[in-house]
């Protein structure tokens, strides 16, 4: 475990062996602390990455920004941040399933229990320990508040953000969730890590859908973790394709990062993947009704984003997939009563059927299609099969 805070003998040192231990006995494979004032470049960062749009519809960055930017501005009277790390480390490489289009890749983070709930209430326990030992008052998150945990950890020492702008260790590798104690009591800090990137760019240039204008900066809009999570709507048809058969999040920047030979499997047992959430088949995720998603996913992050988000997802796996298995189902969710799901099965039975079969099933739905998205979809759809058409003609004549 790196306790950077017991390796200095410095005034506190008392404090900061109890922050050590408490640490470790909650679970957490790094903690380290730092000051409100230790990110000074983040939040023009933060500001300009909101300017340009980088965040897409997640608005609650944009609404919490000024906060989100200065943890003295989220609260004023903190005085010291304790960061913590868990390993969340897989025991595969998560690429190796991107070959199995009849399986959806669901990310290595979302393969067991939510870590919000694993972390939280240890970070709660450990919290209210330093509490009753040394005083102060504690505010304590994981991803629950505005807080830019990734540079606060940085600063803290405990990895540096890659070209990717995760967090990068070199005892854990890519694959480490964040979380920390904001407290009253002034703890001396530590040393922030360096950047240990070098001439490196493998996360770069492994990005299926090009997400990153430059190292260090990401365009979430284009990121599959966004588009597959957050984004509420249909996912923009450019991305389609690159997106492959990820059905919840991505991890290739992260897999693809040298430092992970250092790596470890997650020694907690609820963020280690359970087997059935390892390679789900498609066909399988395909027949899933609310209460069949709900109760696959409970404890799971993926229940976060309901049934239809995710079905969504599963259809445009299903339409890269060319698993001609898949059609049945595919055409049963030209009737789903979500648009979301009837527009996404639109797309997945125009890659995976000819297109006279496609006109017929168009003859046969669109005319009662009443919702608009999906009436773009099909219009969308049939456009792009009509000018394909017209190219293999074209060719045909010369
Ligand atoms: C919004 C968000 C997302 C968004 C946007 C991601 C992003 N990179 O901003 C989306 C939905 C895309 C996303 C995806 C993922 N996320 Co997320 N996400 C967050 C969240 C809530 C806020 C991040 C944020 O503040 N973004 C705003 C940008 C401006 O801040 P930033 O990323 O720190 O950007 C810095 C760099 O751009 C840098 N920078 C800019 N210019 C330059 C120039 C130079 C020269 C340098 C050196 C630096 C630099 O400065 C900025 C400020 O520090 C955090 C939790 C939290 N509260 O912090 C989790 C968090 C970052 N996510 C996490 C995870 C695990 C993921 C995924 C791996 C999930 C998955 N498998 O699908 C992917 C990874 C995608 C990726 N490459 O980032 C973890 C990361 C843990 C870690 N080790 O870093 C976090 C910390 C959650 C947690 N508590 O553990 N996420
Ligand atoms: S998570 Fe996937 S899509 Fe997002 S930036 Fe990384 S490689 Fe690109
Ligand atoms: S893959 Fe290379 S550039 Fe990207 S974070 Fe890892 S070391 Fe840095």
């Amino acid at each position: 475990m790196r306790t950077s805070t017991s390796e200095r003998p410095a005034r506190g040192d008392t404090l900061r062996q109890l922050i050590a231990r408490e640490a470790e006995r909650a679970g957490f494979d790094a903690v380290a602390v730092t000051s409100p004032d230790a990110i000074p470049l983040a939040p023009s960062r933060l500001r300009q990455f909101v300017a340009e749009g980088f965040h897409g519809s997640m608005d609650w960055i944009a609404e919490t920004l000024e906060r989100r930017a200065d943890p003295k501005t989220l609260w004023p009277e903190v005085r010291s941040i304790i960061v913590v790390a868990m390993n969340y480390g897989p025991d595969n490489d998560p690429r190796d399933i991107l070959a199995r289009s009849d399986r959806g890749a669901i990310s290595v983070y979302a393969q067991n229990r939510d870590y919000h709930d694993v972390m939280k209430g240890r970070l709660k326990e450990m919290a209210g320990r330093l509490v009753a030992r040394a005083g102060g008052d504690v505010k304590v998150f994981v991803d629950t508040a505005p807080v830019m945990e990734k540079p606060l950890a940085e600063a803290a020492g405990i990895g540096w953000q890659g070209k990717h702008s995760n967090l990068v260790s070199r005892e854990h590798g890519s694959w480490l969730f964040l979380g920390s104690i904001f407290t009253t009591a002034e703890i001396p800090a530590d040393a922030a890590e360096e950047d240990h990137c070098g001439s490196c760019r493998a996360c770069l240039d492994v990005c299926p859908t090009d997400a990153f204008p430059a190292p260090y900066r990401l365009d979430a809009r284009r990121c599959i973790s966004y588009l597959t999570i957050e984004n509420k709507g249909p996912i923009p048809a450019e991305f389609r394709q690159a997106i492959g058969n990820r059905i919840y999040g991505c991890d290739d920047c992260l897999a693809v990062c040298p430092w992970n030979k250092f790596a470890t499997q997650a020694s907690e047992a609820k963020l280690s993947a359970r087997e059935d959430l390892r390679e789900p088949a498609l066909a399988d995720l395909l027949a899933l009704d609310d209460a069949a998603f709900r109760s696959l996913f409970s404890g799971s992050p993926v229940k976060r984003i309901g049934r239809d988000r995710f079905l969504r997802n599963v259809l445009i796996a299903a339409g890269n997939s060319a698993d001609l298995t898949l059609v049945p189902a595919c055409h049963t969710l030209l009737a789903d009563t979500s648009p979301l799901v009837r527009g996404a099965a639109v797309w997945a039975l125009s890659r995976l059927v000819a297109a006279p079969e496609f006109a017929t099933l168009a003859l046969e739905h669109r005319p009662g299609e009443t919702d608009e998205t999906v009436l773009a979809e099909w219009a969308g759809v049939q456009e792009g099969l009509a000018h394909r058409a017209r190219g293999a003609q074209t060719a045909g004549h010369a």
